[in-house]
């Protein structure tokens, strides 16, 4: 169930000006939320790219980036923790802690970002915001209370009591844009004391100014109070929970007031940078976040227009103005700064200058995602956010030949604006492999070609790259002899192939160890090539042959018939005479795996990596959750995110990597060798 995200916005844009007008996100008007730019969104009804704006809340500048909650498309929630200083973690009343809700707030703490919750949906059958608060102290392990009471639930959802405040506050209007402000009815009077005194029992434990005054059984004001959680909340010790239903536009008022009472403005938050004029172990600085100070700014995410680069930046320290002069601290560029701009979703505002805490765009700057910008006085770089590795790998083609330029102008695109969405070729098929997060991930971008670049693409199955190598010494004489008739062939060559020992750093080695002149010279060259070009393709399933070692004893020439030629064929006959008595074996990609579940889901994951043969190397347990390690062939590995999310509910995370080549089961070979060889009939 979706949390609403998207909807919030809207509601949040039109309270602040920012839209005249509410749409909904899949509305029957067609026209969609503002936030949802994208057509695939609208067809699609979710959130694929991450969308930023900004409005103003009774004298504070917020700026805000509506992200996709699908896991799929983590680097937008990424980037957009990397770069914010506060967050609204929104859950569904009914749905309660979803799996991408202990995935977000994962993300939350690891860029070390205070939150507000904000419960949504309190207008649905069966909604419980006290299920979902004590979800989110058990599944989250959040410290927190409720700073709110709803006056009514599901169908007879009318409003709001402020616990803090105490106040009753009811929506009129056609869009509850006219807040009423009343006093608390007399028969909840009771819940209103008792959740309150809860709030400040709550706050106490991790405010020690709270705390005395609580203890003391002094009376607490609502400033007292209010500074409290705001404190508790900026040093993420708290996270204060609001209530409401953004598609019936209650409660969104407050939530906008609490996210100024209680989220942090950029100077109370510590930004830190790397000084690179100083030692690595001594150069990290902390940044002042005011206007004064020298330019850094951080390049979180780029989009590529046909008219030029759009630049996302974070101002952390500083000021931006256009015309200036940037300096990239990575690549040392110096850069004008044509344009500059703050984006409304799709919209561009044309601005003079920016300061420190706000997120602008610049256009016309070329950089990558994760690029520092400084004045040039100081040579600060910030770290980058955390990419993941992509999972799987698609081999994709357009349908007709007249598409290639756009179909790559397209990829060309996607992978520039998306870190974690890789394109290449493989180097075997010459095919255009796609890789990224998942099927979702690689759907949405077969489509967005389509759709955007009106490029229809065939997409094939997910694969590995087998290799293949020997594993015994087998000596090789072999004669070419062909001499029948205009100008003959003739040559021989004897030697012996072997595996290289473990860890050379070839992978195809070629002695001559030839004595005296059996074979002259100049034709050495030409039988080196023929045993490497046999070697591109073994005989097992037509795979590079790797690890090993030709060794060129003796042979015979003839004073005629031998040319380079000759010798190149009698190498390659040779390598295909003995290759098959050397033991060759098949040779898949094994991956190192790092898997995060909840120990409730560890037997089951575990027997499902046992299935695909992998091999378990390590198991601990880190709070509520198993963290494993294991080494497992890639072959086996295809649609594993799909299968850990099915088989955790979603709330299970893994990493893949590289590891090594290793030899496949000796029931894997036959079945491979079987393929190819029944592939080769058929062709
Ligand atoms: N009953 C009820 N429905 C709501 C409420 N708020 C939103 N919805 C509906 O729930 C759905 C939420 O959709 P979105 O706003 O796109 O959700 P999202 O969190 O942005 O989704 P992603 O970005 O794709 O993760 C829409 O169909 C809304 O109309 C609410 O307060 N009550
Ligand atoms: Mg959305």
């Amino acid at each position: 169930m979706k949390q609403s995200k998207t909807t919030l916005a809207e509601r949040i844009l039109f309270f602040t000006g920012q839209i005249r007008q509410i749409h909904e996100v899949r509305g029957k008007d067609g026209v969609g939320a503002k936030m949802d730019s994208m057509d695939l969104e609208k067809l699609k009804g979710i959130t694929i790219q991450s969308a930023t704006t900004y409005c103003n809340w009774k004298g504070s500048n917020i700026n805000i980036i509506d992200t996709p909650g699908h896991v799929d498309f983590t680097i937008e929630v990424e980037r957009a923790l990397r770069v914010l200083d506060g967050a609204v973690l929104v859950l569904c009343s009914a749905g309660g802690v979803q799996s991408q809700s202990i995935t977000v707030d994962r993300q939350m703490r690891r860029y070390e970002v205070p939150r507000i919750m904000f419960i949504n949906k309190l207008d649905l059958a069966g909604a419980d915001p006290w299920k979902v608060l004590n979800q989110a102290r058990s599944k989250l392990r959040h410290h927190t209370a409720a700073v709110q009471l709803p006056i009514g639930l599901e169908k007879a959802f009318e409003g709001l009591i402020d616990l803090v405040k105490l106040k009753a506050y009811y929506f009129h209007g056609k869009y509850g844009e006219d807040v009423v402000v009343k006093e608390i009815p007399s028969d909840m009077e009771a819940l209103v004391a008792d959740k309150r005194r809860e709030l400040i029992e709550t706050v106490s434990e991790v405010d020690d100014i709270l705390a005395e005054a609580f203890l003391a059984d002094e009376t607490i004001s609502d400033a007292d109070l209010e500074g409290a959680i705001r404190r508790a909340t900026i040093a993420r010790k708290f996270i204060p929970v609001f209530m409401g239903s953004a598609a019936k536009n209650t409660g969104v008022q407050p939530l906008m007031d609490g996210i100024v009472s209680y989220l942090p403005c950029p100077i109370e938050v510590s930004n830190y940078a790397h000084d690179l004029s100083k030692n690595e172990n001594e150069n990290e600085v902390e940044l002042t976040g005011s206007p004064d100070g020298p330019l850094v700014a951080l390049a979180f995410k780029l989009k590529v227009k046909p008219v030029g680069q759009l630049t996302y930046l974070r101002i952390y320290e500083g000021v931006i103005r256009k015309g200036d002069c940037i300096v990239n601290v990575i690549s040392g560029k110096k850069i004008r700064v044509p344009r500059l701009v703050r984006m409304h979703s799709t919209e561009m505002h044309d601005i003079q200058e920016a300061y420190a805490g706000q997120i602008v765009a610049v256009f016309g700057v070329v950089c990558a995602s994760g690029d520092t910008f400084t004045d040039g006085s100081v040579k600060y770089t910030m770290t980058s956010m955390a990419v993941p590795e992509p999972v799987m790998s698609l081999a994709v083609q357009p349908v007709s030949k007249d598409l290639a330029g756009n179909f790559s102008k397209a990829l060309n695109r996607f992978q520039r604006e998306d870190p974690t969405f890789h394109v290449g070729l493989d180097p075997e098929s010459g095919q255009t492999i796609i890789s990224g997060m998942g099927e979702l991930h690689l759907d949405i971008y077969v489509e967005r070609m389509r759709m955007e670049y009106k490029v229809a693409a065939t997409v094939g199955k997910p694969s590995v790259n087998f290799r293949e190598t020997v594993t015994k010494r087998v000596d090789f004489d072999y004669l070419h002899k062909k001499q029948s008739g205009g100008q003959g062939q003739y040559g021989r060559v004897i030697g012996y192939i072997e595996p290289l020992p473990a860890g050379s750093p070839t992978k195809f080695e070629f002695e001559n160890m030839l004595i005296g002149q059996a074979i002259p010279s100049n034709f050495v060259p030409a039988i080196e090539k023929g045993f490497k070009e046999a070697a591109n393709s073994g005989a097992l399933i037509g795979h590079p042959v790797e690890n090993i070692r030709v060794v060129l004893t003796d042979g015979a020439a003839h004073a005629v018939d031998s040319s380079e030629l000759a010798f190149k064929l009698a190498s390659i006959y040779a390598f295909r005479q003995c290759y098959p008595a050397s033991k060759p074996v098949i040779l898949e990609p094994v991956m190192l795996v790092e898997l995060r579940v909840p120990a409730e889901f560890q037997g089951a994951v575990i027997g499902d990596l046992n299935k695909r043969k992998c091999v378990i190397v390590g198991n601990d347990q880190d709070e509520d959750d198993s963290v494993i390690t294991a080494h497992g062939p890639l072959n086996n590995m295809f649609g594993y995110a799909t299968a850990l999310r099915s088989m955790t509910q979603g709330k299970g995370e893994f990493t893949m990597e590289y590891k090594e080549h290793s030899p496949v089961s000796n029931d894997t070979q036959t079945l491979l060798i079987k393929t190819y060889n029944g592939n080769k009939a058929t062709e």
